[in-house]
């Protein structure tokens, strides 16, 4: 099949999940089209039936804001007409499903008909879809939708909570290929960041508001007191000085490293012991479906869908947004010994392949095919 899949190209899980979706797919013979503003962060695979096509806006001084949905639209007609394309499947709501609905439009006029697929993934649609700035749009693009797919049964609810959903929402989870995380801990890493055998704690994000970066700061500054570690910050965004500020005044930041936004998180999960990630919300969580996969276990929140994706008490721990002092006893009850932590590194692994890419995969598949027949026979009537 002839897929375009549009999405942001920056850090960030939408465009992850989008990038290694259309990696699989590309791998199992589907012809796939990247159309989006910059080349994807994870593309990192140019083999056969991958396909990128960047998205450009012109720069004129009338243009206080710049046009993107306009020149992505032109560039999914042109792309959908002269590439041929079966299928658009568009990663993030906004402004990406209008785009794909105005460009399905433009080209029935052409007798062209293009189904289109939207994948909700969470801020989209709790923080700033539902926003009245952009509701009234973004009910519409859903609701045209040849098909919606939320990415946890949670992240489903909400949309039917926050907009007038008149459609069916499918819920395809995340997933995670596990030999992207296959690598040996690195023995040069491990002394670098743990040079006297101190337990290696990671937390990886946007530092955006929603991620309650602080919360981890106040978790690492109280769980010093109980055993020595480490605290590895990978990301970088809004909240980070307010964190450097915060080790500051707490006297952690001999014990903390900043790597900003590093490509090689499969490496720096190699060497943790324990990720973190303290959400106010989460539709999916999939930074910590990436740490299970890579065996480390999870302290997180009991927000959103993180429920559906950590096995509380086996692959890590849920505690309520901002109570500090649970996490520290449950992060305690992990790293307290190296038996327990075995214990739970495994239960980790074990819930992470519940997610496995080939249990995922056939589900898109699936829907692709759903979606495409039915457009032939619209087309046929
Ligand atoms: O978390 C972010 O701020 C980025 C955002 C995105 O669009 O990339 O992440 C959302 O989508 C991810 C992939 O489906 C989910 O794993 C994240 O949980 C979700 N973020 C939130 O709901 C806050």
């Amino acid at each position: 099949m002839k897929i375009g899949i549009v999405l942001y190209p920056t850090y960030g899980g939408s465009g992850v999940v989008a990038t290694e979706l259309g990696m699989a797919l590309a791998k199992k013979g589907h012809e796939i089209h990247f159309i989006t503003y910059s080349l994807p962060f994870r593309l990192d695979d140019f083999g056969e039936n991958i396909f990128y096509h960047e998205v450009r806006v012109i720069d004129y001084p009338l243009f206080y804001y710049k046009p993107y949905e306009l020149v992505l639209t032109s560039k999914l007609v042109d792309v959908v007409k002269h590439e041929g394309l079966e299928l658009l499947h568009v990663h993030y709501a906004i402004p990406h499903a209008s785009a794909a609905y105005m460009a399905k439009h433009i080209l029935e006029q052409e007798n062209i008909h293009i189904p289109y697929i939207t994948t909700l993934h969470g801020t989209d649609i709790t923080l700033v879809g539902k926003d009245s700035s952009f509701e009234p749009v973004i009910t519409f693009a859903i609701n045209q939708s040849d098909a919606v797919t939320a990415v946890s049964k949670d992240l489903k609810k909400d949309t039917h909570t926050y907009f007038n959903i008149n459609r069916q929402i499918e819920v395809i989870p995340n997933f995670i290929n596990p030999d992207h995380y296959n690598v040996p801990p690195s023995e040069v890493l491990k002394r670098r960041y743990s040079p006297n055998g101190e337990r290696i704690i990671v937390h990886i994000s946007n530092f955006r508001k929603v991620k309650r970066v602080q919360d981890v700061a106040y978790f690492f500054a109280k769980f010093l007191e109980k055993m020595p570690a480490k605290l590895i910050l990978v990301g970088d965004g809004p909240e980070r000085h307010n964190i450097e500020e915060i080790c500051r005044k707490q006297g952690t930041c001999k014990h903390t490293e900043f790597l900003g936004k590093l490509k090689a998180i499969d490496q720096i999960l190699s060497i943790a012991d324990l990720f973190i990630l303290t959400s106010e919300t989460e539709s999916f969580g999939l930074s910590a479906l990436e740490a299970m996969v890579s065996s480390v276990p999870v302290i997180s929140t009991n927000t959103g869908g993180l429920p559906e994706v950590i096995d509380h008490g086996n692959s890590g721990f849920l505690s309520d947004v901002g109570d500090i002092d649970d996490m520290v006893e449950n992060a305690y009850t992990i790293l307290k010994d190296d038996e327990s932590l075995h214990k739970f590194r495994k239960g980790a692994k074990k819930q992470a392949l519940n997610f496995h890419i080939d249990k995922v995969l056939p589900l898109y598949e699936e829907l692709y095919e759903r979606v495409v027949s039915k457009n032939m026979i619209k087309k046929e009537n």
